[in-house]
């Protein structure tokens, strides 16, 4: 389970919240405790028409949470699509390279390919500025399946693992309802690719359209949803709420 700490001002859920560097530390340790067994820091929002962050800014975001993360024996995992943030956090210890962007960036697959860090290899149509749109696909599963696996194979080809790679449909990035609802019941077929699935659909818009609840009740649905993507075929869930839906998942594993 990865647990979401986004130093940013704009995020979606938790925008503002974890922007003081101590206030994300202490957010990250409290979610080592609850059972996160990676906690995912972020610079950038990616939420539909988010700005994007220049290098430096991110970097000075990010950095002294990794570093202080990495410094109490907590696995972080870095959200970012910029090599220079890759590198750096790599060089700070950081276990787990997260890219929304599939590592298309230019320099995003050499630096990670010299490193020893996991990979999560996420499935976005278009930009976060634009992508929700108007989002079309003919076959969404195909298309997000294929793109996944040609990306994969990129990065095995500059040298990372197979073992190192994570696989993410990207739920919410450039997709509808429908194609969430796709994507979401699609999971064994994405986990008999033969890489481990990440769901991320923490207190998304996808969640709101089926609650119809505003983005700061959304807990209870969530860990519906990712107990759901477990079930699925889903080996990792990326949430906001880690103590809530360890709570669930821990339940289901006793009474199934
Ligand atoms: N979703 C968000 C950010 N990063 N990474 C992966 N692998 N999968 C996701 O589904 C995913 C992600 C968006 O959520 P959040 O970080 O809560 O918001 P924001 O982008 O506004 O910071």
């Amino acid at each position: 389970m990865l647990g979401i700490v986004n130093v940013t001002a704009d995020s979606f859920s938790d925008g503002g919240r974890y922007f003081d560097p101590a206030r994300a530390i202490e957010h990250g340790l409290a979610m080592r405790e609850q059972g996160a067994d990676l906690v995912d820091v972020g610079g950038e929002s990616t939420r539909p028409g988010a700005e994007p962050v220049a290098v430096d800014e991110e970097l000075r975001r990010v950095m002294p949470v990794v570093e202080a993360l990495v410094k109490e024996g907590v696995a972080v995992s870095v959200d970012t699509l910029k090599p220079e943030v890759m590198r750096a956090a790599i060089d700070a210890g950081c276990a787990v390279v997260n890219d929304v962007n599939a590592f298309r960036a230019p320099g995003a697959v050499e630096a990670v390919a010299n490193s020893k860090a996991g990979v999560i290899v996420m499935h976005m149509q278009g930009t976060p500025q634009t992508m929700q749109e108007d989002p079309r696909y003919a076959d969404v599963v195909g298309e997000v399946a294929s793109f996944l696996r040609d990306r994969a194979r990129v990065l095995e080809e500059a040298g990372v693992a197979k073992e190192r790679i994570a696989l993410d449909p990207g739920f919410g990035f450039g997709k509808t309802l429908e194609h969430n609802k796709a994507l979401f019941r699609a999971l064994p077929v994405l986990a008999s690719m033969g890489y481990p699935i990440l769901a991320g659909v923490s207190r998304k818009g996808m969640i709101g359209a089926l609650t119809g609840r505003p983005v700061g009740e959304r807990a209870a649905g969530s860990v519906a949803a990712a107990l759901l993507a477990v079930q699925n075929g889903a080996s990792l869930v990326r949430v906001h709420d880690v103590r809530e839906t360890v709570d669930a998942i821990n339940v289901w594993v006793a009474l199934r």
